[in-house]
């Protein structure tokens, strides 16, 4: 008997796939489909995957072509099945000729005629209709924030707004868009209004936009007063409009992954949770010169606060602020510490100290270590009582990782993957919330 293991995602099952199936079967007598998981899919870059899991796999099933299905989760899981199940031929459509040549030490390997003119991205973007996003703010993060959205499928890029017409220009022409400096038409213009003004402008903007039936997503934090987030979400929700906060960590497969293993119980219950994020910032730079809402806590403090809400919610006993400040009264370092009824945590962030930036999540049974960059979660580790027993965990982090977060927000648009989870309203009003505390507790000399 010839076996034959083929594998995909196969998103918007299409004529292309059947074909591709068909085919692998008649290679021989008994055919394996593997079928890509979610976590897979993103992290190996495949993102904005429509279908369910099962879903895909039912329509695999559908085709009467598989004798066998299976899940592929890992990256090097086909060397592993093809010495497990025995198999004689891997075969996979020719768009990846060669890449699996390594493959041929162990079995056959045939790349079969692609199918022309039909693709799961073609079907997606004919589906939902390509998203236009302009962007507000012209600095660094909207700099960044392009590139990543290009890797995104179902999105595109049209314009920037910035009240100085100079600046748009001068952006719009490095990166091709168009460029506006009256609101109304840039409104007209896009479906989607992407933030990344300073602070103090994100809830004008955000209430305009919405009120524009435009989504929005917006660079943290998402107001520095809670009843400001409270209205934006509120607004939002009336009219039917996805509204995000922009936490690259908050939508980072790798984090997921380490708030997965802490929840899990196998650390206990989880005591105390200590997040450090610092980066040394130029003096001259906004966040160290803009009096009102410049400084280390508004800059980082979303991120340290992130795995704290996480895991322990926003139902603090107690929150304090030890701070130290800049001449100009802004602070360049900020250790937030929260008490709760079973725990305590510490979120400190600093742009003109720096210190080690580490997440510690310990618990009654043992503590989870992520070094610095943990807010781009690539690697952790779980410790035990025993020095000797270390479970290492290891996940994909592409590029600057805007791509997550974009790609979260355009599924919620199209109505996919409901992604709302990863970062909740409620977790957003929380942040805020603290950044007003933190505000009304400091004392910049006006
Ligand atoms: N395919 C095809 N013709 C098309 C589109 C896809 O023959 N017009 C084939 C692909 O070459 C692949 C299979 O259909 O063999 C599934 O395609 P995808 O769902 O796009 O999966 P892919 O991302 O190519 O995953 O580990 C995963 C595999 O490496 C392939």
């Amino acid at each position: 008997m010839i076996k034959v293991i083929t594998y995909g995602t196969f998103d918007l099952f299409h004529e292309g796939h059947y074909r591709l199936l068909k085919r692998a079967r008649e290679l021989g007598d008994y055919l394996i489909v593997g079928v890509t998981t979610e976590a897979y899919d993103k992290a190996r870059g495949k993102l904005n995957v429509m279908d369910s899991l099962v879903t895909r796999i039912e329509n695999v099933k559908r085709t009467g072509f598989a004798d066998e299905i299976i899940i592929e989760e890992t990256q090097g899981q086909k060397f592993n099945d093809i010495k497990k199940l025995h198999i004689d031929i891997f075969t996979v459509g020719s768009d990846w000729t060669g890449a699996f040549d390594y493959l041929k030490e162990y079995c056959q390997v045939v790349y079969l005629e692609r199918t022309r003119n039909i693709s799961s991205t073609m079907l997606r973007e004919q589906n939902s209709r390509i998203q236009r996003i302009g962007i507000i703010g012209t600095g660094r993060v909207a700099d960044r924030f392009i590139p990543e959205a290009k890797l995104v499928s179902g999105v595109n890029t049209q314009g920037v707004y910035n009240p100085h017409i100079e600046s748009a220009q001068q952006f719009a022409d490095q990166w091709k868009i168009e460029a506006y400096d009256s609101l109304e038409k840039f409104f007209d213009s896009v479906d989607i209004v992407y933030i990344a003004s300073p602070h103090a402008t994100h809830y004008e903007y955000m209430k305009a936009a919405l009120e524009h039936g435009k989504h929005v997503l917006c660079e943290k934090p998402l107001t520095l007063n809670r009843a400001q987030t409270v209205e934006v979400f509120r607004v939002a929700k009336k009219r039917g409009l996805i509204l995000s906060e922009a936490i690259k960590t908050a939508y980072c497969p790798g984090f997921h992954k380490l708030l997965g293993i802490a929840c899990s119980g196998i650390i206990g219950h989880i005591r105390n949770v200590e997040a450090c994020f610092t980066r040394l910032a130029n003096p001259s730079y906004r966040e160290l010169t803009d009096r009102a809402s410049g400084g280390s806590f508004t800059e980082l403090g979303s991120y340290v606060l992130l795995p704290v809400l996480k895991l322990f919610g926003d139902a603090y006993e107690d929150l304090r602020f030890d701070v130290i400040r800049a001449d100009n009264g802004l602070d360049i370092f900020t250790k937030a510490s929260l008490r709760y009824p079973n725990g305590i945590a510490t979120a400190t962030c600093g742009l003109g100290v720096k210190s080690d930036g580490r997440l510690l999540i310990a618990g009654t049974k043992g503590y989870i270590l992520a070094e610095a960059p943990w807010w781009k979660t690539t690697y952790f580790e779980v410790h035990y009582e025993n020095p000797m027993e270390v479970e290492k965990y290891t996940e994909r982090f592409l590029g600057e990782g805007l791509r997550y977060e974009i790609s979260d927000f355009v599924s919620m648009i199209n109505g996919g993957n409901s992604d709302g989870f990863k970062l909740t309203r409620s977790e957003s009003v929380a942040l805020s919330g603290i950044m007003e505390r933190f505000l009304s507790t400091e004392n910049r000399g006006g």
